[in-house]
């Protein structure tokens, strides 16, 4: 077999390796073009790995369901593999290097056997720009090839741009038996390798996504000098036409997508506001010239949670996933081969396959056991292309990225954390970020609804020691002279029926606004133990059913409830061990101080 695919010598001997190792019949080269994707869509709706929808409804667009087993990210089979085991940290599962080789290998070994090769050259970020990063995927399924074709920027060109380069990114995808037990996700950081088996599902294999351009590319950042962080990058226009951008790192299916795509509310969108989408996941940040943090979007498509998106929580994603999209263990309406999930419409398919490929009656839907009554698995997806988004903006392709005034944080908390609160000063801000934590979702297997740390909403993708990494930010806001300010957010309290209070999705825009006056200095705040908090007054609520009272109580900190969270931070810290800087420390003292007086 001729396993010399490109001209680039790194490349064709790390090839020839692999291909020694999974044993494949044949290699294609992924080229990027429209004629070879068009061929691969066909030879998997001949197998049933897709199934076309409907052409006039949804033109371009496929259903695929996967493994049952295989339907979210794998936290606890997530390993990262560095010589030291110190350097992969307390909150990462490590594993030695060469003992994970030799345990992969031994599952890789003839997994390919009967099956194609695929070799999938993508850029991270715009081809041949300073802030790009490459990587060859090499993988068995051409439900990835399709999918990174949508989320990355793949093709010849990427190769060109790598010339005769050793620079780039090693992952090798072998879906094997789909075996939970042996379901691995593993980082070589030391070494640019990602080595992924036994599973066909998105962030587990779509290898540029949360492996590279989270994991791998924290590490080079921190080595580098750059920041990868898990956020939406979002811009705002104001009615003269000035565009002012922010950052939002909320955990997963905690409201990046939402965010990144807001239709302004009537209020706003009256005087002449308008919102721009350049990213809804990663952001990487660089110091500019002019000291500020410039963020680029290393992606070039959305993997989104469909349950919840509609015409009136997002109607930019809808419409971003109604053509060319590859829907993932959605709800199968058969009547007119379209899809469906929850919380699209009240009309739930009365003819339809479930996720899993069963029929489906919707009448046993049970809110209580939504992953066997749901017509959707609650982490089903869409992948879809950003140019296809009517709200993309246009500094998407600029490789100098956007300039950003404001990083928000965010998670689910029922209580505690008020609707938002900004920071003193910039390590205030990163201990902000340290002490997140936020429920649970179904983006990860496991347990849902259970409160956790989610630092930075970077627990699952952080590639090093959490401790370095908050360093990491500490130094990052030295070498930004103007660096953004910081802020908090919280779209999820509830009140004592569990209902939301806040009404979220394009409202949030609301509370983005006065995080912007306050960037600019324009608005008042008050100091609060935890930081500074809205007056009432400040926030925008003409047009909302919430009345001043209820603000309030959104705003409100309740110090009990926050001096009892200081104890779980500090077991936490101490959890992330003896690099967690004293930074960090002193700021937990001081708002211990400041709450108990
Ligand atoms: P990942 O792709 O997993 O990283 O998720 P994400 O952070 O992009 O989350 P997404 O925007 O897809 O939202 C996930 C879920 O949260 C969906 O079911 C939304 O309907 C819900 N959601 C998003 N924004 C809001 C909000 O402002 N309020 C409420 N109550 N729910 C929201
Ligand atoms: C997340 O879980 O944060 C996602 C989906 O964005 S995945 O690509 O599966 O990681
Ligand atoms: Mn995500």
């Amino acid at each position: 077999m001729n396993t010399n695919v490109t001209s680039n010598k790194a490349v064709n001997s790390w090839i020839a390796e692999m291909v020694e190792l999974v044993k494949p019949s044949n290699i294609v080269l992924i080229d990027g073009s429209e004629a070879q994707a068009e061929q691969l869509r066909k030879e998997a709706c001949s197998t049933g790995e897709l199934i076309k929808l409907n052409e006039e409804k949804l033109p371009g667009c496929y259903l695929h369901r996967t493994a049952i087993n295989d339907v979210a990210r794998v936290e606890n089979r997530t390993f990262i593999c560095t010589r030291n085991k110190e350097d992969a940290g307390n909150i990462n599962n490590w594993m030695d290097p060469q003992e994970c080789y030799a345990k992969l290998s031994k599952l890789y070994d003839g997994s390919y056997k009967g099956r194609t090769m695929y070799v999938i050259p993508y850029s991270m970020s715009v081809v041949g720009s300073d802030f790009a990063k490459y990587g060859i995927e090499l993988t068995d399924s051409i439900y990835v090839v399709l999918n990174m074709l949508i989320m990355t920027r793949v093709g010849l060109d990427v190769l060109e741009a790598l010339g005769d380069s050793a620079d780039f990114i090693k992952g090798l995808h072998a879906r094997a038996d789909i075996d939970e037990e042996n379901r691995y996700i593993c980082h070589f950081p030391e070494d640019n390798t990602i080595w992924s088996v036994n599973s066909g599902y998105g962030g587990n294999v779509l290898l540029g996504k949360k492996c590279f351009a989270l994991r791998i590319a924290s590490y080079l950042g921190r080595k580098e000098g750059w920041m990868a962080e898990h956020m939406l990058i979002l811009g705002i226009e104001n009615p003269e036409g000035e565009v002012k951008y922010i950052c939002a790192a909320f955990p997963s299916a905690c409201g990046k997508t939402n965010l990144a795509m807001l239709i302004p509310p009537e209020v706003y969108k009256k005087k002449g506001y308008k919102t721009w989408c350049v990213g809804d996941d990663i952001a990487w940040l660089r110091v500019g010239k002019d000291g500020r943090l410039w963020a680029v979007n290393p992606e070039n498509g959305f993997f989104g949670v469909a349950p919840g998106t509609n015409e009136n929580s997002n109607p930019n994603a809808l419409h971003t996933a109604m053509r060319d999209a590859i829907f993932t263990n959605v709800c199968h309406n058969l009547d007119d081969n379209t899809v469906w999930w929850e919380g699209l419409d009240s009309n739930p398919p009365k003819n339809a396959r479930n996720w899993k490929g069963e029929m489906w009656d919707y009448t046993k839907y049970d809110k209580a056991d939504k992953v066997n009554t749901s017509g959707a698995h609650p982490n089903s997806r869409f992948t879809a292309k950003a140019i296809n988004c009517p709200c993309l903006s246009d500094k998407f392709n600029d490789p100098a990225g956007v300039p950003i005034s404001a990083i928000v944080f965010g998670g689910r908390r029922a209580k505690t954390a008020p609707l938002v609160y900004q920071s003193f000063n910039w390590q205030h801000g990163a201990f902000i970020g340290s002490i997140m934590a936020s429920e649970t979702t179904a983006a990860a297997a496991g347990a849902v609804g259970v409160v956790r740390r989610d630092p930075m909403a970077m627990r699952p993708f952080v590639g090093y020691d959490m401790g370095d990494y908050w360093a990491h930010w500490l130094n990052m806001g030295k070498l930004a002279a103007n660096a953004p300010k910081i802020f908090h957010v919280n779209w999820f309290r509830t009140d004592d029926e569990g209902h939301f209070i806040w009404p979220g999705f394009g409202d949030n825009m609301r509370v983005l606004m006065w995080i912007l006056a306050r960037c600019d200095g324009t608005v008042g705040a008050t100091e609060t133990a935890i930081g500074y908090v809205p007056n009432p007054d400040d926030i925008n609520i003409e047009g909302l059913d919430i009345d001043k009272a209820t603000l309030t109580e959104l705003l409100s900190v309740d110090k009990e409830l926050w001096l009892e969270d200081c104890r779980g931070i500090k077991e936490f810290y101490a959890q992330v061990g003896e690099r967690t800087p004293k930074e960090y420390y002193d700021e937990l003292a001081a708002l211990e101080a400041r709450l108990s007086k």
